[in-house]
């Protein structure tokens, strides 16, 4: 059997990547690099369409690229890549703007919360094109799979919109990427906003589990969460999102099932729970913390690990512009 081909990305947006990253997408990128051919990409384009700090851009990079090693991606195993490093992605995505409508893109939720959030007068063209330029970070690797938290369902809703009409219009050339997105743990929640998803560039620091946090910061998040009324764990999204939200993460990191972890808890109150969250997560990420900050050490290393990733992702991204550019009739 042929190897399929998987493909995702990260914005490089933050110091550390949080929990929610983690349990939403990168563990399952982590997962599919075995027996697939896999190209995960750190977004720096897509970063520009938040606040710009020149400063922060190639540290926040570098740290990236160390935290995604940390996490369990292999470099001879998957294809770890730059986003600016690999020109096709503006050039397809410049195609996508001009295949997808105003009316579609304006349907975006992440463009209409994100641009609500800062008024909509400030918000940037680059905020409202962006899931073109995603569809073309996609398309451009023929992806069968792309997996994400459930944030992200409907950019490659409109990915395969995009593709199906291109293809339709100007000959057979894109694959129609399926979202590759868990049941449990696609969206993990603010601990002080339980109702919000846990978010890099928008959730309260406070309600943030960061990978790169120190173990004291972390349990002292975990234990002065927001809980819901009564004394009870279980796991109910309506009335208790609070608790709900720390049992997927304990379920998730620690492989017990959310019911194991009722009967564990019964009788006992939500100040012992918080307590074992906090060392289920705690012990988790203390070697991949460790990790990371030993990889960025040696920033030569990590820029030529991307270097590298960036012209073996070149080969398959110029291919399929070619592809694209030919069939839309332009002249080579
Ligand atoms: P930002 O706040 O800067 O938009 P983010 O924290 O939402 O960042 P992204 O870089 O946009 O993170 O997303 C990386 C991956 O993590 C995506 O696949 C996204 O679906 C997933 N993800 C982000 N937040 C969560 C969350 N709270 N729960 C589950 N998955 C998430
Ligand atoms: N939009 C995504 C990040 C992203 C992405 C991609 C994910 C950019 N390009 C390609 C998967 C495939 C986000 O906000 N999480």
């Amino acid at each position: 059997m042929t190897q399929k081909r998987v493909l995702s990305g990260i914005q490089p947006t933050s110091d550390s990547f949080h929990l929610g990253n983690y349990l939403g997408a990168l563990k399952q990128w982590v997962e599919l690099q075995d027996g697939n051919d896999a190209f995960y990409c750190i977004v720096d384009l897509h970063a520009l369409t938040g606040e710009i700090e020149p400063a922060l851009f190639r540290k926040r990079t570098l740290a990236s690229a160390a935290q995604l090693i940390a996490l369990g991606i292999s470099p001879e195993k998957s294809t770890l890549f730059v986003q600016s490093h690999v020109a096709e992605h503006n050039q397809l995505g410049w195609i996508m703007e001009c295949i997808a409508g105003f009316g579609e893109a304006s349907r975006m939720t992440q463009f209409k919360d994100k641009s609500a959030k800062g008024g909509a007068d400030s918000a940037r063209v680059g905020l409202f094109t962006y899931p073109m330029l995603q569809a073309a970070d996609i398309l451009l690797y023929q992806a069968h799979f792309v997996p994400v938290g459930e944030d992200q369902r409907q950019h490659i809703e409109l990915t395969r919109d995009l593709a199906t009409r291109f293809n339709s219009r100007f000959g057979e050339t894109f694959r129609l990427p399926e979202g590759y997105i868990l049941k449990a743990g696609a969206k993990i929640y603010d601990l002080q906003e339980p109702t919000s998803k846990m978010s890099k560039s928008s959730g309260s620091v406070a309600g943030v589990l960061e990978i790169m946090d120190t173990p004291e910061a972390n349990t002292k998040k975990i234990k002065s969460a927001a809980t819901d009324a009564g004394r009870e764990v279980k796991f109910d999204e309506k009335e208790k999102p609070g608790i709900s939200n720390l049992l997927t993460i304990h379920s998730s990191l620690s492989g017990q099932s959310i019911s194991e972890l009722e009967n564990e808890f019964e009788g006992k109150g939500y100040g012992d729970f918080k307590g074992a969250v906090a060392e289920v997560v705690v012990e988790y990420l203390r070697p991949i913390r460790a990790k990371a900050l030993e990889l960025l050490e040696d920033e030569k290393y990590l820029t030529e690990l991307l270097h590298q990733g960036a012209d073996k992702a070149r080969v398959v991204a110029s291919a399929t512009l070619s592809d694209a550019y030919k069939n839309l009739g332009l002249v080579k």
